[in-house]
């Protein structure tokens, strides 16, 4: 069981976390409440295709994406999580390093923070705490400006496992319950194409008990894979899902929900 504020969710079984961007080239066809209830709609059809956590994000992590303030960040996805969480019981979790979204999002509803920067920003981890809401702890090499520069280890699967775990025992002595405590190797931040593969292949390493996530949906490593752009995606990315969850993920965080829901339960079929 994962505590998530005042909801919990089981993952004795894997679980879809369906990715819900509210960046303005996401909704933007109409007006300001056109778009709110384009985004909501679009959440709710990913909790009716089976997705049990909503990932609500408001600022691009993207490599050479534009930064926004925390105030534009607060705008963006408040509104979405307030009328999500009227809606449905499914989880809805927030994708964001900043202290003041973790806390507006939390006060909306919000039951888990998402941070690709593992609560490492001035504040983020005693906001993280206080709001009670589970965390995502990713790793990522550099920031999203510069991170496929030239991303270097001496051993990946090692050094991610060092980062992971000493950001967990970080929450820990801040007061962070396990029971609230994800990790996540973070594909595609700061990885070449071989160190995404030893990570893909050797997931279970990452060893704790802690629950895994992993977002592999759309990303360079498919499109490295299959030789096909964004948009053309959907099977190598339900591939690399299905692969994670064999290999000991919980959590998949993906765009495709349908498809990939549909893969895991002939998965978890086999697996018994
Ligand atoms: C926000 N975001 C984009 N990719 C991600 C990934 O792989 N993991 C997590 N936790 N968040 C991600």
């Amino acid at each position: 069981m994962l505590r998530c504020g005042s909801q919990t969710i089981d993952l004795s079984r894997p679980v879809v976390m369906g990715v819900l961007n509210v960046t303005p080239d996401s909704f933007s066809d109409g007006g300001q409440y056109r778009e709110l209830d384009a985004a909501v709609g679009h959440g709710l059809r990913m909790v009716e295709e089976g997705a049990a956590i909503i990932d609500v994000g408001g600022e691009s992590t993207r490599p050479g994406a534009d930064p926004v303030d925390a105030e534009e960040e607060i705008r963006r996805v408040v509104p979405v999580i307030e009328k999500l969480r009227g809606q449905t019981d499914a989880i809805v979790s927030v994708d964001t390093s900043k202290p003041q979204v973790m806390r507006a999002a939390a006060a909306a509803g919000a039951g888990l923070i998402n941070d690709v920067r593992a609560l490492s920003e001035q504040g983020a981890l005693e906001a993280a705490v206080a709001t009670q809401c589970a965390v995502c702890l990713m790793h990522m090499q550099g920031d999203p400006r510069s991170m496929q520069l030239a991303p270097h280890y001496d051993d990946v699967v090692n050094d991610v496992k060092a980062f992971l775990e000493q950001r967990v025992n970080v929450c820990r002595a801040a007061g962070m319950a396990a029971d609230r405590i994800v990790i996540d190797p973070g594909f595609g931040f700061g990885k070449t194409l071989e160190h995404n593969l030893q990570l893909l292949r050797h997931l279970r390493q990452l060893g704790t008990e802690l629950p895994i996530m992993v977002g592999l949906s759309r990303k360079s490593i498919v499109g490295r894979l299959t030789g096909r752009p964004s948009g053309e995606r959907i099977y190598g990315s339900v591939a690399l899902a299905v692969m994670a969850v064999i290999n000991g993920a919980r959590i998949v965080r993906v765009h495709d929900v349908g498809a990939t829901v549909d893969a895991l339960k002939t998965v978890i079929a086999v697996q018994g």
